[in-house]
């Protein structure tokens, strides 16, 4: 199971998006090429009454270089035959953010502690993942308690990314409304 082979990834079961849904701090991260989201991480997703699941996200970036900022990011889900799997497109609030569509695969979660979140960019000529990113959530901004922290580390094994986390802080650097204009 341990091919690497991004097709071959066990994603959630039967995945309960309404239970998915509500905050989650990230706490850590495997950023993509480019990475664009820096540390304090928090997204809220939400599903609709037409069963839809969208999502808001906030976090600290640096644009021109060098200009620290709390991006406002907005997000819209695809559904896709795995209940597990889907199709994110998202783009700022602010024109100058990144915009993209990016797979947003749920790995695994309980819910109420843990979730990992995993997406697979550019896949390589052998199947592998060649750029993609993954975020470790949790329910609480001061991290995952121990027994969840021993699943998550098995997943990150599982999906061939132990040893390519970084932790996300928070610091409240994008608490309230300020930072969010340059
Ligand atoms: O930070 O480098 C990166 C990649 C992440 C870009 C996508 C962020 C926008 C939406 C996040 C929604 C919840 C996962």
């Amino acid at each position: 199971a341990q091919d690497c082979q991004v097709a071959n990834i066990q994603v959630m079961q039967n995945l309960d998006r309404n239970r998915y849904a509500g905050t989650w701090y990230a706490v850590a991260k495997k950023d993509p090429e480019g990475l664009f989201l820096l540390d304090n991480i928090v997204a809220e997703l939400k599903v609709g009454e037409d069963g839809k699941m969208s999502a808001t996200a906030r976090g600290r970036v640096v644009i021109l270089n060098n200009w620290n900022m709390c991006a406002d990011m907005i997000a819209t889900f695809e559904d896709t035959t795995d209940p597990a799997k889907f199709r994110m497109r998202y783009w700022g609030v602010a024109s100058y953010l990144q915009t993209g569509d990016d797979s947003h695969w749920v790995i695994d979660t309980d819910y109420d502690n843990y979730a990992i979140h995993y997406s697979c960019r550019v896949l390589d000529t052998d199947g592998t993942c060649l750029d993609g990113y993954s975020f470790i959530f949790s329910r609480y901004e001061s991290g995952l308690r121990p027994e969840d922290q021993a699943i998550v580390t098995m997943k990150k094994r599982e999906i061939c990314l132990l040893g390519k986390y970084r932790r996300v802080p928070h610091t409240g650097f994008c608490n309230g409304t300020q930072h969010s204009e340059p």
